[in-house]
């Protein structure tokens, strides 16, 4: 996104100065863009899987290393949620099979929320949710899940933390950490509901192609 708003606001001046180099003042631009995009200077939006897509339902690997690989994946995947925009983002979801999570449950998005190789240490009460999902658009459902929850963690440091949520964040906690299991909210519903949101997925396929 940032790099075509440059671009664009480059290339339409129309300016030809001609630097030391040679190249004109567009080919310096697009040239420092191309190797600050090689450098991995630039966050990617990444495509996220659709319901009922097979992979949705691989089981997630836990991260042996926070390295810069996985802070470039957190990374993405936050620009990613934000762009949707989305309150939660499983890395299973951008087709990534590490134990990955972002979370921005906060009004003001400002509040990112990593977790990476989540451990649920306790559990109580329930609620009930309406939920949705970045994997199955437009549909909104209500499940059931756990009220309170003690969660354990690393975050985008490395460095294990423990936090206590309820409310709307302990429900994204739990329907995040479901993806990385390989399990979709849809999957807590009844068969017909499933089937009818199957096919409501392969129609929006069709009119999307
Ligand atoms: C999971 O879901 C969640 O259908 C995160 O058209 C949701 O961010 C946990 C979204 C609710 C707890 C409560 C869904 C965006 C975003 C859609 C999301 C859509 C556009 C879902
Ligand atoms: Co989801």
């Amino acid at each position: 996104m940032c790099l075509y708003i440059f671009l664009a606001s480059v290339l339409s001046a129309q300016d030809v100065r001609t630097s030391k180099s040679g190249l004109n003042f567009r080919e310096v631009a697009l040239n420092s863009a191309c190797n600050s995009f090689n450098n991995q200077a630039f966050m990617a939006i990444l495509d996220i899987l659709n319901y009922p897509d097979p992979r949705l339902y691989t089981v997630a690997e836990p991260v042996q290393e926070v390295d810069a690989t996985i802070h470039r994946l957190i990374d993405d995947m936050a620009e990613t949620m934000y762009a949707a925009p989305g309150i939660g983002l499983a890395a299973t979801q951008v087709n990534v099979h590490r134990q990955v999570i972002v979370i921005d449950t906060s009004e003001d998005k400002q509040n990112l929320q990593v977790f990476i190789n989540p451990r649920l240490l306790t559990q109580c009460g329930s609620q009930d949710y309406e939920e949705g999902c970045l994997s199955v658009p437009g549909v909104y459902e209500t499940v059931t899940r756990a009220e309170k929850i003690t969660v354990e963690a690393l975050g985008r440091d490395g460095k294990p933390f423990t936090l206590k949520a309820e409310g709307l964040l302990a429900v994204c906690i739990q329907h995040e950490m479901d993806h990385l299991l390989g399990k979709v909210f849809v999957d807590y519903l009844s068969q017909l509901k499933q089937v009818r949101i199957k096919n409501k997925m392969k129609k929006r396929q069709r009119n999307h192609a």
